[in-house]
């Protein structure tokens, strides 16, 4: 890996992308691979960059006793500078079991012919030489059946985020030779849940940043701040539409995208993949990190989109205690300040990837998968289940917002209608997402890949930000499934954003570890953007001061909230940069809004017999 490469990627994307780069430990020179760089050619003409490794007995020009399957990897972030497969500690228990691996640079990236879409649209079937990366998959394995000798006529395929969105194009009319896939962190939906837009709310931060590294005129360009702390340049920024006419003056195609694609219009549903997949057609291990900071609703759903038919049991999941790819690199003991005793990553490459791709490609070992196998915090163990979510031992129960910031499983009693508590979110002083500086999503230093799991005490107690607590639990309780907040609220604005964040707060004294005294940890989390509260499609302005209920998806989850800790729950209505201010005011489209369209909104949730705020919570007896 060339030395410039290095410093772009550190830049660009170092967390997904430290996968690429030698693993820490000693190389593990038994199990040596030899390289070969090729342009494979498309069905279009266009050629794309291809670094094969073979297993080094290939070289020995030796009678070769064995025939190796393929695990192929496409990925838009450059190969040519990426190790071989046994340093890389996520490739590495693979690489011991024997494959021939293939690295591809997409088309239009890196030494890839040809003109980089992010995520390209389905290619139009009427028209013979119309490509998509499906295709571009399709002859790919192909070329590699007939070109690599020694293969043993079977091909895999994994990768995260991009990597594993590419994975899931993989799956559409798949060639017949690929016989496994690991579609790790993809996005399912832009729009909806993924890294540009959580409900309709635009990641600001990361959508701006993204959109230029990949689109600017020079390949992996990190957008230039002039202040460290980017809260501080985003809020300078002002309204969305200073971005084009102050710093992308409408070239960079994904930000123009954003501006053109308010509402969850065809284009948004289009690139979705509820639209573009229907059933699993080849054996699916869907992977995904509980706290993963971009791309943690893309698993779930197109396991839980795949899940509806599949007669042949085909679809798998698992689920860890990771951020965006953190099963890939590392032990996974710990994240940011949370241990989880064992060593979750390592597990899972050993115990799950390798064997997974092993049983399919290689007919080898015994077929022990569960349906779903999940991690599950607090309780710091592995558990098995045979649906997703959990269908037995689980009963649903309302986890109430009450008076006095308490919260119980009991429903309020108060029956004035106008039981509620109370603030001003103002655009103009919004809450920070994480503890400033907040650095560049993806520069050097940066706690992006960490926010996640960050104490949320850096806003406790700020006027904008309500909470609400149980007393300390005198027994164990353990969530696993889908969480839905419903709030019942109403804000003087037209519009306004509401965010709900579930918190696990540790004993404010904990001997184990004291420096996680009073800890709060959040557990679950999203945004609504209140003019879609009743479609995505079609936004509409709120009444002011009108009492609403808007439900609000905090996914899914395997957590323990364990006995003498409490369950926090808080609302606010800004989280910047990773979110754009909501102006409050209802505009027809935000990207296109001004400086003058923001003003402060009084916000009140209420908590009464009539409109009850609560959670619900899928309460497990195992
Ligand atoms: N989260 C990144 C991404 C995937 C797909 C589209 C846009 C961004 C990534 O880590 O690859």
């Amino acid at each position: 890996m060339s030395n410039k490469r290095i410093m772009t990627l550190s830049s660009l994307l170092f967390f997904v992308l430290i996968s690429w780069l030698p693993a820490q430990t000693p190389a593990d020179t038994s199990g040596g691979y030899d390289r070969q760089d090729i342009l494979i050619t498309m069905r279009d003409g266009v050629r794309l960059n291809t670094v094969i490794w073979t297993p080094h007995s290939f070289k020995a020009g030796k009678q070769q006793t064995e025939r190796y399957p393929f695990i192929l990897l496409r990925t838009p972030y450059g190969v040519s500078g990426a190790a071989a497969p046994h340093l890389r500690a996520y490739l590495k228990d693979l690489a011991s079991d024997g494959y021939i691996f293939a690295y591809q640079d997409i088309r239009g990236r890196y030494k890839s012919e040809g003109k980089f879409e992010m995520q390209r649209f389905n290619r139009d079937k009427s028209k013979p030489k119309s490509i998509d990366e499906s295709t571009d998959t399709y002859d790919t394995i192909e070329w590699l059946l007939n070109n690599i000798p020694n293969n043993n006529g079977r091909a895999g395929m994994l990768g995260i985020s991009y990597d594993g969105w590419l994975t899931v194009m993989a799956m559409l009319d798949p060639h017949p030779a690929l016989k496994a896939v690991s579609e790790q962190a993809t996005p399912a939906d832009m729009f909806l849940g993924d890294d540009f837009h959580h409900n309709g709310a635009f990641r600001l931060s990361y959508g701006f940043e993204y959109a230029f590294e990949l689109e600017a005129a020079k390949i992996d360009t990190a957008f230039h701040f002039d202040t460290y702390d980017t809260f501080e340049w985003y809020l300078k920024l002002g309204a969305l539409s200073n971005a084009n006419a102050k710093y992308f003056h409408g070239k960079i195609p994904t930000w123009n995208d954003y501006v053109e694609h308010p509402n969850y219009d065809s284009f948004w549903q289009k690139q979705g993949l509820a639209y573009r997949l229907s059933h699993p057609t080849i054996p699916t291990l869907h992977v995904g990190g509980w706290w993963d900071q971009e791309d943690f609703y893309g698993p779930l759903k197109t396991y839980e989109i795949l899940e509806k038919n599949d007669p042949n049991h085909l679809n798998y999941l698992v689920v860890g205690p990771w951020n965006h790819g953190g099963w890939g690199r590392g032990e996974g003991r710990s994240l940011g300040n949370v241990n989880f005793d064992t060593a979750t990553a390592q597990y899972f490459r050993e115990s799950i990837q390798a064997p997974w791709f092993a049983h399919f490609l290689k007919d080898k070992g015994t077929f022990n998968f569960s349906e779903a196998m999940t991690f599950q915090t607090g309780s710091n163990e592995w558990k098995s289940y045979d649906a997703w979510p959990p269908r037995k031992g689980v009963n649903d129960r309302k986890l109430y917002v009450r008076e006095n910031g308490r919260l119980s499983f009991e429903s309020p009693s108060k029956e004035s209608d106008m039981e509620f508590d109370s603030y001003v979110s103002d655009p103009f002083h919004p809450v920070p997402y994480r503890a400033r500086p907040i650095e560049p999503t993806y520069g050097p230093g940066s706690r992006w890949y960490t926010w996640l799991v960050e104490d949320q005490r850096f806003v406790h107690l700020r006027p904008d930000v309500l909470s609400w607590e149980t007393e300390p639990l005198t027994e164990d309780v353990t969530v696993s499934g889908d969480i839905v907040a419903h709030l019942f609220v109403s804000t003087s604005g037209t519009d306004s954003d509401w965010i709900v964040k579930l918190i696990d707060v540790y004993p404010e004294s904990y001997p184990k570890e004291p420096k996680m005294g009073g800890y709060q940890l959040m557990v679950a989390n999203d945004v609504l953007r209140g003019r879609f509260r009743k479609s995505f499609e079609k936004p509409e302005p709120v009444n002011p001061n009108e009492i609403n209920e808007y439900m609000i998806d905090l996914h899914t989850n395997d957590h323990r909230f364990l006995k003498g800790h409490k369950i926090m729950v808080q609302v606010q209505s800004t989280w910047f940069p990773i979110i754009d201010r909501n102006p409050q005011r209802y505009v027809e489209n935000i990207y296109k809004a001004t400086d003058a369209d923001f003003q402060v909104a009084t916000q009140r949730v209420f908590r009464s017999q009539k409109f009850p705020t609560y959670i619900l919570l899928p309460i497990a007896s195992h």
